[in-house]
């Protein structure tokens, strides 16, 4: 693919910026956040003011990125000749339609999510593209200059995060052969793994230990499941931030291939389904009667019943 064509409007507008305004989504994880201070590092190489904006501060987890504390919440007077939006999916969700449209200069669009018809200027999707991230590596091809290393290594925390650590599906051969191209240029692929995956908070590994302490088995072995129960960590509720991954521990079980994490709530349980093949979670949900609800590989939803009440429903119709 021809990436100095692809981006040939983007590089017009950004030679021709002094004053650029980087920004995601809220809720920004590690492609979001990796993108956004790549292009900072990139475009301040040439020359240029960046200001990273988000509408919430970076997650605690991603401070150890180079450049995060330029990470800011409000937004500095002042016009900008360009505006860059990177792994967005959803214009509505970086908040720019709070913010004045004739101070945000030429609007472009960086993302490998499929096309939502954003209101931007330019738009450079690239659904190849293992990482939204990723592709600041080839636009700097694109601009004929080299990524300066503190860029490189946000990038390779974009594609990190979005292969789960070279994991998933999306870890294509162009993920690799760019993962090379950024250790070329510098980047430090096991500080971002302990960044990542060796920070666990104490509390976060509490509710794994209370998770795995009990897994109930049905189906033979194939369905595990665990209940947590708020109260018992003294919460009306457990966030889905709390929660996050915990199901995918149950998954990693040899021979479950799905899983169910019950979050007992104060008025609610939040039943969270994940599975190894797709399909299968829409199928229990169907079996446990709550209809089509599933997507490809996860099912998620709140139920006002007690999670004991839930359990004895799969018991009765599953196990
Ligand atoms: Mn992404």
């Amino acid at each position: 693919m021809g990436f100095a064509c692809f981006f040939l409007k983007v590089v017009d507008s950004v030679r021709s910026s002094q004053r650029a305004l980087v920004l995601g989504h809220a809720g920004a994880d590690g492609d979001v956040a990796g993108g956004c201070l790549a292009l900072k590092f990139l475009l301040e190489s040439l020359g240029q003011e960046v200001v990273v904006y988000n509408q919430e501060p970076l997650e605690e987890k991603l401070r150890f990125l180079p450049g995060a504390e330029d990470w800011i919440t409000t937004l500095p007077e002042g016009r900008f000749d360009t505006t860059i939006i990177i792994d967005a999916a959803h214009y509505e969700r970086c908040g720019l339609d709070k913010l004045p449209r004739e101070s945000l200069g030429t609007i472009i669009w960086i993302d490998h999510h499929k096309d939502t018809n954003p209101p931007v200027d330019v738009k450079c999707i690239d659904l190849n593209a293992p990482a939204a991230g990723e592709m600041v590596l080839h636009l700097a091809d694109a601009l004929g200059v080299s990524l300066p290393q503190p860029a490189a290594q946000c990038v390779m925390a974009a594609l990190m995060t979005d292969t789960g650590g070279f994991r998933y599906r999306s870890a294509s051969l162009r993920a690799f052969e760019s993962a090379a191209r950024l250790m070329g240029l510098g980047a430090q692929p096991h500080e971002i793994a302990t960044g990542f995956y060796e920070s666990r908070s104490t509390f976060k590994t509490a509710l794994l230990a209370e998770t795995l302490a009990n897994v109930n088995y049905f189906r033979g072995g194939r369905l595990a499941v665990a209940t947590l129960y708020a109260a018992d960590f003294g919460f009306q509720s457990l966030t889905q931030k709390q929660t996050h991954g915990l199901v995918n521990e149950l998954r990693g079980i040899e021979g479950v291939d799905l899983a169910m994490l019950l979050v007992e709530n104060e008025r609610s349980t939040h039943i969270i389904l994940r599975d190894k093949y797709e399909g299968q979670s829409r199928r229990l949900a169907n079996a446990l009667g709550f209809g089509d609800m599933g997507r490809r590989f996860s099912a998620e939803w709140h139920d006002p019943r007690r999670a004991d009440a839930l359990f004895d429903l799969l018991e009765a119709r599953i196990r």
